[in-house]
């Protein structure tokens, strides 16, 4: 059977199980298919099928699961409208098979809208691994894989660098993946964070994290790569109408390589030892897409833990960088923890508040500092606001939470937590926040905008920063400051807010 008349003959039947449609229609092949870095000679030729892929994706009809509007819209619906209105244009009012379909694919994206945060990894890979489906069918090229944009590499002309192929308007055929509305750093080859006052592309937080889950204060892997890395490409790259907000990312094609590259960097972590969950309801939680053929398939979350499993693998994985060259004197190292002893620590250790801001932080054009203050009821244990005496295992954490903006702001702020009177600069530096999640969408459900929100938290290890002030001689047991600071001009109309911004031990 043509796949055409496959097509015709599936839609409007019962979403098809996973595992049947693994077994049934995946791969014929024995070894899994490989994705490559685009810089490589392979990934580079899988990216100029992908797009004439894109090209033939364009002119097919909006009623169409393998066209391009769809697959967007399947992450979030075009902000200058809704889902609802969207669905009622497009079929005329009808009910159709594919109407229904789209209702129950588009805005489905995990989790930049109040979800379970732990469903952002495997939702991104399963609405990846579908999308390649589709450009094999397209494309005509069963053996396609989608290549991945190695911002994180170590070259220093690849690292934060756009790929060239992503900013030639003009080439015959890798013009259809330029979009002039990205940052112009983006667009003209340039470091996506010349402008910013650290390395934007460090992941090594990230990969160190020990759990996948957030345990209290202290991020899991899924939380921290998607606040961290994945949401500063998305602001360093695009603008209130691209890359950099949740309802317009997926229209850019260099949308699906950056995916792919959060989808490698969890294939690392899981290589590097990190463990993915076994247990709890949310992994059962089924989602349904479109395969090749339109046909619609569903599957559980858990369905997407493991890469070989559902068919491929990557040319290379992240590693570690390479340890630091062992000090002068002979000092025993301490001995590191197992994952599963780092995990099982984490655990039992609390979350503590110990201080906190009375006021909201709003965020513009300049610097914004608010005073963090002992809660009364938090003990005084060392002359630095927060740190637990040198003998405690705990760590101490900057959290902060509940960011709200009305518009994309269309830069990262970056934090700094200083004494009083304490200067802003690299040696005060903890991390950069963004609202890529923290925007009001309507989810066309009728409940209005409120129900909407991501929710956004940011927590940072500051153990090390309050030590380095406590060994200074620092004394500042009531409170310290927090300072954001723009990292380039920000959309005037954004009215971009932090509401909570804590100290807390655990
Ligand atoms: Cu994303």
């Amino acid at each position: 059977m043509s796949s055409l008349s496959r097509r015709t003959f599936l839609q409007g039947t019962a979403a098809l199980p996973l595992s049947v449609w693994l077994s049934r229609y995946a791969f014929a092949q024995s070894a899994p298919l490989v994705r490559y870095d685009i810089a490589s000679p392979q990934g580079a030729d899988m990216l100029a099928t992908y797009a004439n892929a894109m090209r033939a994706m364009l002119l097919r009809p909006e009623t169409d699961p393998l066209s391009w509007l769809w697959q967007w819209y399947t992450h979030f619906v075009n902000g200058s409208t809704t889902k609802a209105a969207e669905i009622t244009r497009i079929w005329a009012g009808a009910t159709t098979p594919q109407s229904s379909l789209a209702n129950e694919m588009w805005n489905t994206c995990q989790s930049h809208s109040g979800q379970n945060t732990n469903h952002f990894l495997p939702w991104h890979r399963m609405f990846v691994f579908f999308f390649e489906q589709i450009i094999r069918e397209v494309s005509g090229r069963a053996d396609f894989t989608l290549p991945y944009w190695d911002y994180t590499s170590t070259d220093p002309l690849k690292r934060g660098i756009l790929p060239i192929q992503f900013r030639s308007p003009n080439d015959p055929v890798f013009g259809v993946l330029y979009r002039s509305d990205r940052t112009s750093l983006a667009n003209t080859g340039q470091r996506i964070d010349k402008a910013q006052p650290t390395d934007q592309m460090d992941i090594s937080a990230t990969m160190a994290t020990a759990s996948y889950t957030t345990v209290g204060t202290v991020l899991g892997f899924c939380r921290s790569i998607d606040a961290n890395i994945h949401g500063r490409i998305h602001v360093l790259v695009g603008t209130a109408k691209n890359m950099g907000a949740v309802p317009y990312a997926a229209r850019d094609p260099l949308f699906w390589v950056h995916h792919s590259t959060i989808d490698r960097l969890w294939a690392s972590w899981n290589a590097n030892g990190g463990a993915n969950p076994t247990t709890g309801t949310w992994l059962n939680t089924p989602f349904v897409f479109a395969d090749r053929t339109g046909t619609r398939v569903s599957g559980k979350l858990k369905d997407f833990f493991d890469t070989l499993a559902l068919g491929y693998q990557y040319d290379s994985l992240w590693l570690p960088p390479p340890p630091p060259p062992p000090p002068q004197q002979q000092q025993p190292t301490p001995k590191k923890k197992s994952i599963a002893a780092q995990v099982a620590a984490l655990m039992v250790s609390k979350p503590e508040r110990v201080a906190a801001s009375s006021a909201m932080a709003s965020l513009g054009a300049s610097a914004t500092t608010l005073p963090v203050r002992r809660i009364a009821t938090a003990k005084q244990t060392s002359a630095v606001l927060g740190l637990a005496p040198a003998t405690s295992t705990q760590r101490t954490y900057l959290v902060v939470k509940n960011l709200h903006t009305w518009k994309q702001p269309e830069v990262l702020y970056h934090v700094y937590l200083t004494p009083n009177k304490g200067a802003i600069n690299r040696n005060t530096y903890v991390g950069a926040i963004q609202f890529f999640d923290a925007e009001f969408h309507d989810h066309g459900t009728g409940h209005g905008m409120d129900e909407a929100l991501g929710e956004n938290f940011f927590s940072f290890d500051v153990t090390d920063l309050l030590r380095r002030y406590e060994r200074s001689g620092a004394v500042q047991r009531d409170s310290l400051n927090v300072t954001f600071v723009p990292g380039g001009k920000p959309r005037a109309d954004a009215g971009s807010m932090v509401a909570t911004v804590e100290l807390v031990r655990q």
